[in-house]
């Protein structure tokens, strides 16, 4: 039997004819498949073999180089940031910035710089899932005609610690645990809250990271920040400071935690789904490009150190000028060439920025290089071509190294030399005046291994945050500190970190402490104690953003004998504003109609639950809702789309289910009676109204 089985197998496919030989109509050369050094492969379905039925031969080099790439397809993820999502676009400049810079992709109005940008959570491994409670890595790589920059941001302005000393013990507390191995892409455990317990410096990222923006709804619609202070120096090298941010067009909204923990089990790349997906239809996700501008004399007048990567500049002290627009317009055509084999180094800078000292992007000048070493495994990682400086030529007299691709001419890998004057190739020299230059801006003191006092307080804008937050956002960020303490196994840290909190504001504290159900402990002794600011409004996000359809996904679940009228109906409204929708139906070859038109479906019920869309609508018929009444996923996708505050849409014999699921009438559940305007009103944003009838928050 064994005999045959091998010679059946490939008889049994179109490609071989008798005795497993190929039978390919004769390819034409540039379509024919080769070895990695062109050799045209005549098989690539059987290993070369003695006889029959074996053994293999060593001399099947053809098997042996394809085996052998396969093997070491994996390169080392990165350390943090490994999952990521990415894609192309342009900048555009729409106010020159000639007055503090003589960056040309900075002053050169209308201009547009190609980018690659790459969204990322930051704790989990590179096949975790795109929803956790994370920080998000927001990197851009501008193709500028004087090299590239690298803005490496965040969708958070500040940052866990102060020194970069303490990155990669940061790193360790937060990533799955030593000894087990997990949790993954998860901070709700001990050795996470164990640090910030000890480290006061992390309670303002603390806040944000437990705020719904840390959870965001899609990677369009999260703001993006260069964190660190950086410089723009002019023509004289006269420095300006800056911040950078990246605000989205749709606004920044977010999940709801209980959503993105089922998201997370129903569409681990909801993500990089949504923003592929968005991009390919065409909806190109767009942000502005604003800075924040100080000059030395306004940075010292600040109640807080600019150097100091846990603090930020409130937007209502130092206003944001926008300056340009982000546009990704196209996606990657390779994900591992791209997306995996991008390197960004905040040490990419064209002549006109320039660093700050702040101490935590002092280390990250050392690191992104270093990292690309192991990870890349050559120092001719900038020669990949999605590393490759595109708006320019680079050249210098830098040679050899592994996967060294560019054939140099002539003799000249030294400089200074005079073989020009010979009439040979020279080389490229450096240029004073339109090169690279530093700031001249004095240093002070010797050496010294220690915080600055003026990195000391702790507590002023954590305190901020919170009290600029509206309730709902502060009752979001109380119960997630409660859901992650509650993870957490150790009392004594569960307490340090209350008596950090009292530091914050004492109602928040004794919501967490109910919320756990323990005794409030003291307020720890800050090093200074917090000051009272004017709250900054910039820093909600509920109630920014805008009210609309753009950007969100309606589900519309279906069944056989349902109204085609009203679905088109509804298609047409969300369409008209910008929305997408997508049938779902028990059967993914879909519905027929009251019509007797088939409909074809997009998901299939059981892996189309409601979290993956922003609003959903029930067009039922009668027997088709008597059928999803046993049918837990239907029960779900109403319950869990009340849960999450969505608008629901439904046609009367709906109504039965949606009993079930514990829907009840509000301004956010609509009945489709012939025009689904109500719906369409209801469906640009979410129900906050509802929050308090379906969840209990600290
Ligand atoms: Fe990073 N960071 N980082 N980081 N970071 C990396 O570089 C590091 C920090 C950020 O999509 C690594 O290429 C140190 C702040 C993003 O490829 C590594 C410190 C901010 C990305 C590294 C920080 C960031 C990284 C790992 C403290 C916001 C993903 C892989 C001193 C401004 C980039 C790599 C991508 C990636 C080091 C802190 C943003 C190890 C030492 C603050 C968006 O070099």
């Amino acid at each position: 039997m064994a005999t045959s089985k091998g010679r059946d197998a490939g008889a049994a496919s179109s490609h071989f004819g008798e005795g497993g030989e190929l039978h390919q109509s004769a390819s034409a050369p540039d379509a024919r498949i080769t070895t990695n050094h062109g050799v045209p492969i005549s098989d690539n379905q059987n290993s070369l073999k003695a006889g029959r039925r074996g053994p293999s031969l060593l001399e099947d080099f053809v098997l042996r180089e394809k085996i052998q790439h396969f093997d070491h397809e994996r390169i080392p993820e990165r350390i943090v940031h490994a999952r990521g999502s990415a894609a192309h676009g342009f900048f555009e400049l729409t106010d020159s910035l000639a007055d503090v810079t003589r960056a040309k992709v900075l002053t050169e109005l209308g201009a547009k710089t190609e980018v690659f940008v790459r969204f990322s959570t930051v704790a989990g491994g590179a096949g975790s899932v795109d929803t956790p409670r994370d920080v998000r890595g927001f990197a851009v790589k501008f193709y500028t005609r004087e090299g590239n920059w690298d803005l490496v941001g965040n969708n958070i302005p500040v940052f866990f610690i102060q020194d970069a000393i303490k990155f990669p013990d940061l790193v360790h507390a937060v990533k799955m645990e030593a000894d087990r191995g997990y949790p993954q892409a998860a901070s709700a455990h001990d050795t996470f809250w164990d640090f910030v317990g000890l480290m006061p410096e992390t309670t303002h990222m603390i806040m944000w990271a437990m705020s719904d923006r840390a959870i965001p709804r899609s990677l369009r619609m999260i703001e993006g920040f260069g964190v660190n202070t950086f410089r723009l120096l002019d023509e004289n090298d006269e420095p300006t400071f800056v911040k950078f941010h990246w605000r989205p067009k749709l606004g920044t909204q977010s999940t709801c935690w209980d959503e993105a923990v089922k998201i997370a089990g129903a569409d681990p790349d909801y993500h990089r789904r949504d923003l592929h997906e968005a991009i390919a239809a065409g909806n190109f996700p767009e942000w502005e490009f604003g800075v924040q501008l100080l000059s030395q004399a306004e940075a010292d007048a600040l109640p807080f150190d600019i150097l100091d990567a846990t603090k930020l500049i409130p937007e209502e002290m130092v206003p944001i000028r926008v300056i340009g627009r982000l546009v990704l317009d196209r996606n990657p055509d390779n994900f591992f060439a791209e997306t995996e084999q991008v390197a960004f180094l905040p040490t990419n800078m064209p002549p006109g920025i320039d660093v700050s000292e702040d101490p935590l992007l002092q280390g990250r000048l050392f690191s992104y290089q270093d990292t690309q070493l192991s990870r890349l495994g050559t120092v001719n990682f900038h020669q990949i071509p999605i590393n490759r400086a595109k708006g320019c030529p680079f050249q210098n007299l830098q040679r050899d190294g592994q996967m060294q691709t560019q054939v140099f001419r002539g003799r000249a890998n030294y400089e200074p030399n005079s073989l020009s004057e010979a009439g040979e190739i020279g080389g490229p020299r450096a240029d004073p005046q339109g090169g690279f230059r530093t700031t001249r801006e004095p240093l002070e003191g010797g050496k010294v291994r220690l915080r600055s006092e003026s990195f000391a307080d702790h507590y002023t804008q954590a305190r901020l945050f919170f009290r600029s937050q509206t309730e709902i956002e502060q009752a979001h960020l109380a119960s997630a500190i409660v859901f992650e303490l509650s993870k957490v196994s150790l009392d004594h840290v569960r307490k340090r970190v209350l008596a950090n909190l009292g530091n914050v504001d004492a109602g928040l504290a004794k919501r967490v402490a109910a919320g756990l159900n323990i005794a409030q402990p003291q307020p720890s002794k800050p090093a200074v104690a917090p000051k009272d600011m004017e709250v900054s409004p910039a820093l909600r996000i509920v109630g920014k953003y805008p009210d609309t359809l753009k950007g969100r996904a309606v589900g519309i679940l279906v069944t056989d004998g349902a109204d085609g009228a009203v679905v088109d109906a509804v298609r047409k409204a969300v369409e008209a504003e910008g929305g997408t929708t997508k049938i779902v139906a028990p059967k993914i070859g879909g519905v027929t109609l009251k019509s007797g038109q088939k409909l074809k479906a997009d998901g299939q019920l059981a892996g189309s639950p409601s979290v993956i869309f922003d609003a959903v609508v029930l067009v039922l018929s009668k027997p088709g809702c008597d059928e999803l009444l046993n049918e837990s996923a239907a029960v779900d996708f109403a319950m869990n789309a009340f849960g999450h505050l969505k608008a629901i849409g439904f046609t009367p014999e709906a109504k039965p289910l949606l009993d079930k699921a514990g829907v009840v009438a509000d301004a956010g559940v609509v009945e489709l009676a012939g025009k689904p305007a109500d719906f369409v009103t209801a469906a640009r944003t979410r129900q906050w109204d509802r929050e308090p009838s379906v969840r209990s928050l600290a």
